[in-house]
């Protein structure tokens, strides 16, 4: 398989800077190396470059921050998602997470060409589905979900062309959602798999569901790993550190049964914000997850 790096160095969809330094760190950490040594090919594509933003605030929503960087940032990341999905598969290096507005854009609309449904599993804390109008931040990396989802108050954004049914959204790992978000999603068909039920039922069964409705559907699926899905103690290279996240196996096991599935088609790396990394660590363990996922075992069972 060819792995397509696509840097994506988003840091405008909240206020603490940082996360444009995420594509580097993951060339540093090895990842394009990482990948090698499981036989892909690598072809690292560079990071996207923006159109130049306007500075005005949108009037009708001026607690927002910097809406126009990232109405650029998802315009571009959409040419070059849809672009590296045709060429392979895409790896996109955050970023915060506004940068998903963009890159599962850019796959669906490959996805559509394909003919074939897309279906997102969303690792994080965070359930990123208010909109503008619902968020109380105003930092847009809160929001993509939502903007996937078709629902409203995305106006100044690319119009969206290939909504992601609810059913085929896949949220693990939840501790911090907010009240909007949460009655959002108690009425609603998205599957949302939080840190409780993984504490008492464990990952495996509802992930398990989940990838067998994505094989039958005969869909592509696209991972979205946000870097504060896993535990800070583990991961502390995060703005939005959460505790009570997930260990070090139920993240790499996660990883193990979607690359078994063989249903993963794109990846997202989102949110390592590398100043505020220990000596690399979450760096580091975001580019073993990207290989788990892509094939990497610490020794292959007989069959
Ligand atoms: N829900 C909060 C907000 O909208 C926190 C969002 C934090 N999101 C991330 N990505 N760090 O998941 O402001
Ligand atoms: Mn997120
Ligand atoms: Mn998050
Ligand atoms: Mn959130």
């Amino acid at each position: 398989m060819t792995c397509v790096l696509v840097g994506a160095p988003v840091d405008s969809g909240k206020r603490r800077q940082g996360c444009k330094m995420g594509p580097d760190a993951y060339r540093t950490a090895g990842l394009e190396e990482a990948l090698r040594s499981l036989g892909h090919s690598v072809h690292d594509s560079g990071n996207v470059v923006p159109r130049p933003a306007n500075e005005n605030q949108d009037p009708r929503n001026p607690a927002l921050h910097a809406l126009d960087e990232n109405v650029a940032w998802t315009e571009g990341l959409i040419a070059a998602g849809e672009k590296a999905a045709r060429d392979g598969f895409p790896i996109f290096l955050g970023g915060d997470h506004a940068m998903s507005l963009g890159t599962i854009a850019g796959v669906a609309a490959y996805a559509k060409a394909e003919g074939r449904p897309l279906f997102v599993l969303w690792l994080d804390a965070h359930s990123d589905i208010h909109t503008p109008t619902t968020t109380q931040s105003g930092n847009l990396h809160g929001t993509a979900v939502a903007y996937h989802l078709g629902m409203d108050g995305f106006d100044a954004f690319p119009p969206l062309e290939n909504p992601i049914p609810q059913d085929h959204v896949c949220m693990i790992g939840l501790r911090s959602v907010d009240e909007p978000e949460h009655q959002f999603l108690a009425g609603s068909d998205v599957m949302a798999i939080d840190m409780r039920a993984i504490d008492e039922q464990g990952i495996t069964g509802p992930l398990t569901a989940f990838l067998d409705s994505v094989a039958a559907a005969g869909g592509m699926l696209h991972v979205s790993l946000d870097a504060d899905f896993l535990d800070p103690s583990i991961a502390p290279a995060v703005g939005t550190t959460v505790p009570g996240g997930a260990t070090f196996r139920e993240a790499h096991l996660v990883m193990e049964l979607v690359c078994d599935s063989g249903l993963a088609t794109s990846l997202d790396l989102a949110e390592l914000n590398p100043f505020l990394d220990e000596r690399g660590k979450t760096a580091t363990l975001m580019v073993d997850l990207a290989a788990s996922l892509l094939g990497r075992r610490v020794f292959d069972r007989p069959t």
